[in-house]
C-alpha cells in the first residue's frame, strides 16, 4: 500500500511538472505561430493603424527586426503586382510561399496577347531567384476559388503569419467584355475571397489578411472633397453621429467585386475576429523593381493590351512605339496612381503593422498622387513629339472628375511615395522600346465596351487626333496647356 502511495505521488508530481512545461511550450509556440486560441495576442510590431478612437499613431512601434519577419503566403504571386512583391518580401527576409493557379497566363492565351516583356514560367522564375540570391520561394498551384480543401491544408501545414491576397481577375474592361467574363470575374473574385476567409477560420489559425482592394470602390470624387481612408463620418437621422464604410460606387463589375469583398471582410472581422487590412490601391505604373532587375529571367510582366494594359503604361508603350496615345473621351478622368516599387513597400508596411485583435478592418489608401488622363497623354506626347488620339470612350464613366485622396496612414508609417518621375517614365519607355518587336498591334485598341451605346459610339464616332511637337506643349484646342494635377493628400 505504502509503495502504491509513493508511486501515485511520483506520478502526480511528474504530471504537474510535465503539464507546466507543456503548457509553457504550448503558449510559446502558439504565440510564435499566432494561434488564434492563445489568450495573449502576439506582440504588436506597431500600434494598429487607426485605433478604436479613430486616432492614428505609431507610438507603440517596436522596431525589432526579429519580430518583423513574417511567414507570408502570397496569393496571386505570379501576377504583375504579386511577383515583384514576392521578390521584395523575400529579399527583406520574409519567408514567402506563392500560391497561384496561373489563370492570368491563360487569359493572355484566350485574348491572343501576352506580356510585352517575355516572362518565364513560374518554376524558371523561382529557380533564377534562387540562383541569384540563394533564397527559396515555394510555389503551390492552387485555385483559391475551386480548391478550398487544398487551401485549408496548406494553411494548416505552413502556419503563415499573414496572407497577401492578390488573386483576383483585375481588369475592369475584361470584366465587362461579355456574359462569360462578367460571370467569371464575379465567381472567381467573390468565391475566392470568401474561401480565403473561411479557410483561415477553418484552420483555427490567427492569420492576418492583407487584401489588394482598389480606389475604384469609392467612385472617383462622387462624395465631394477628399476621399478618406475607408470609413466616413456621417450624421444619421435624428442628428446622431456615425462612422460607416464609405459608400460603394463601382464603375465596373471588377470594381464591384472589391466592394463585395469589403463586406465579407466586415463580416469575418465582426463574427470571427479576423484581422484584415484592405489596401485601396490606385493604378499601378512601372514594371521593374530592384529585385526583378537582378536577372532577365526575373523580369516583371508588362500589360499593354486594351483589356489589361493600364493607362500610364499604355501611353508609355504607345509613345515608345511611335503610335498615337489612346485617350478615351475627353481624357478628363482623374485617377490615383502608384509606382510598382511603392506597391511592394506598402505591402510590407501593411504586413508588419497588422491590426490589433478586436480592431475593425483596417483600410489604407495605397496611392501616391492623382493625375488627369489627358494631362498624362499631352505631357508624354509633347516630351517625345507624338500624337494623341481622342477616341469615343468605351467605358460608362464620368467624362471629367476631380479627385482628392488621403494617403495619410501610409505616410505616417514612413512611405515617401514616388511621384511622376521623368527618370522612371523614361525607364518604362525604354523597356517598351526594347521589347517593341513583341507588341501585337491588334491588341492595342480597346475591345471591351461597357454597354451597347458605348460600343456603337466607338464604332461610329471619328477619332480626333492632335500632334504634339517635341518641345512645344499645346492643348487640343491649340491654347498653351496648363498643368492640371490634383494631389494625394498626406496631411
Ligand atoms: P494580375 O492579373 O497580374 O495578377 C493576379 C494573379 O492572381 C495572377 O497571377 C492570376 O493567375 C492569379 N489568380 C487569379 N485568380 C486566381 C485564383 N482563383 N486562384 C489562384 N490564383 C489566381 O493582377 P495584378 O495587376 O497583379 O493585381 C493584383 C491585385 O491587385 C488584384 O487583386 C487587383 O485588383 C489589385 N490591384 C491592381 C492594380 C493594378 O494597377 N495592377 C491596381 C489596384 C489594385
Ligand atoms: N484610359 C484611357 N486610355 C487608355 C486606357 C485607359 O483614357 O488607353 C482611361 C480609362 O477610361 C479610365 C482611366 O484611363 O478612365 C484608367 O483606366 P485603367 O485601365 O488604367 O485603370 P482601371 O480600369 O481603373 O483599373 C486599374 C487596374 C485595376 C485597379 C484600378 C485602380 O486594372 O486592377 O483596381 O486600376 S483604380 O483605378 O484606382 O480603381
Amino acid at each position: 500500500m505504502a509503495v502504491l502511495r509513493i508511486f501515485l505521488l511520483i506520478v502526480f508530481l511528474l504530471a504537474q511538472t510535465t503539464c507546466g512545461l507543456s503548457s509553457w511550450f504550448g503558449k510559446r509556440s502558439a504565440a510564435a505561430k499566432g494561434n488564434r486560441w492563445d489568450v495573449s495576442p502576439p506582440r504588436q510590431v506597431a500600434s494598429l493603424i487607426g485605433s478604436a478612437d479613430g486616432k492614428f499613431s505609431t507610438s507603440q512601434f517596436q522596431p525589432d527586426p526579429q519580430d518583423r519577419r513574417k511567414k507570408v503566403v502570397v496569393l496571386g504571386g505570379d501576377g504583375f503586382c504579386g511577383w515583384p512583391t514576392s521578390l521584395y518580401l523575400s529579399e527583406r527576409g520574409h519567408d514567402v510561399i506563392i500560391v497561384d493557379n496561373l489563370s492570368r497566363r491563360d487569359i493572355d492565351n484566350e485574348l491572343g496577347t501576352s506580356s510585352l516583356t517575355p516572362i518565364e514560367p513560374i518554376d524558371k522564375r523561382l529557380q533564377a531567384w534562387k540562383e541569384v540570391t540563394g533564397r527559396d520561394i515555394k510555389f503551390v498551384n492552387i485555385d483559391v476559388k475551386q480548391h478550398y480543401q487544398e487551401l485549408v491544408d496548406l494553411l494548416k501545414k505552413e502556419k503563415p503569419d499573414s496572407i497577401v491576397h492578390f488573386a483576383e481577375q483585375r481588369a475592369a474592361p475584361y470584366s465587362m467584355k461579355g456574359a462569360r467574363q462578367k460571370r467569371y470575374t464575379i465567381d472567381n473574385n467573390i468565391s475566392g475571397t470568401h474561401n480565403v476567409l473561411c479557410a483561415i477560420v477553418d484552420s483555427g489559425l490567427d492569420i492576418h489578411v492583407v487584401h489588394l482592394g482598389t480606389m475604384g470602390v469609392y467612385g472617383y470624387g462622387t462624395s465631394g472633397g477628399e476621399i478618406p481612408e475607408g470609413y466616413i463620418d456621417v450624421i444619421l437621422p435624428g442628428g446622431r453621429e456615425g462612422k460607416i464604410l464609405h459608400p460603394a460606387y463601382p464603375g465596373s463589375l471588377y470594381h464591384a467585386t472589391k466592394c463585395l469583398d469589403a463586406l465579407l471582410f466586415q463580416f469575418y472581422n465582426k463574427n470571427d475576429g479576423l484581422r484584415v487590412t484592405d489596401l485601396h490601391q490606385g493604378i499601378v505604373w512601372g514594371t521593374n523593381t530592384d529585385q526583378t532587375l537582378k536577372d532577365e529571367r526575373l523580369v516583371n510582366r508588362f500589360d499593354y493590351d486594351g483589356d489589361y494594359g493600364t493607362v500610364l503604361n499604355r501611353f508609355l508603350m504607345q509613345s515608345a512605339l511611335g503610335i498615337p496615345l489612346t485617350v478615351y473621351g475627353t481624357g478628363g478622368q482623374t485617377r490615383a496612381f502608384i509606382h510598382i516599387r511603392d506597391t511592394c513597400r506598402c505591402i510590407e508596411l501593411a504586413l508588419i503593422n497588422p491590426p490589433k485583435h478586436g480592431q475593425p478592418v483596417e483600410i489604407l489608401n495605397q496611392v501616391a498622387e492623382t493625375l488627369r488622363v489627358r494631362d498624362l497623354a499631352e505631357m508624354i506626347a509633347s516630351k517625345t513629339g507624338g500624337r494623341v488620339a481622342y477616341l469615343a470612350n468605351p467605358r460608362q464613366e464620368a467624362p471629367e472628375n476631380e479627385l482628392e485622396v488621403s494617403n495619410r496612414k501610409f505616410r505616417i508609417l514612413g512611405l515617401d511615395p514616388i511621384t511622376l518621375d521623368e527618370g522612371l517614365l523614361e525607364e518604362v519607355r525604354q523597356i517598351a522600346a526594347k521589347y517593341s518587336h513583341r507588341c501585337k498591334a491588334d491588341s492595342v485598341m480597346p475591345k471591351s465596351f461597357w454597354n451597347t451605346r458605348r460600343a456603337v459610339d466607338c464604332l461610329t464616332q471619328p477619332v480626333k487626333e492632335t500632334r504634339y511637337a517635341r518641345a512645344e506643349r499645346q492643348s487640343p484646342s491649340g491654347t498653351p496647356q496648363k498643368e492640371q494635377r490634383s494631389g494625394a493628400r498626406g496631411r
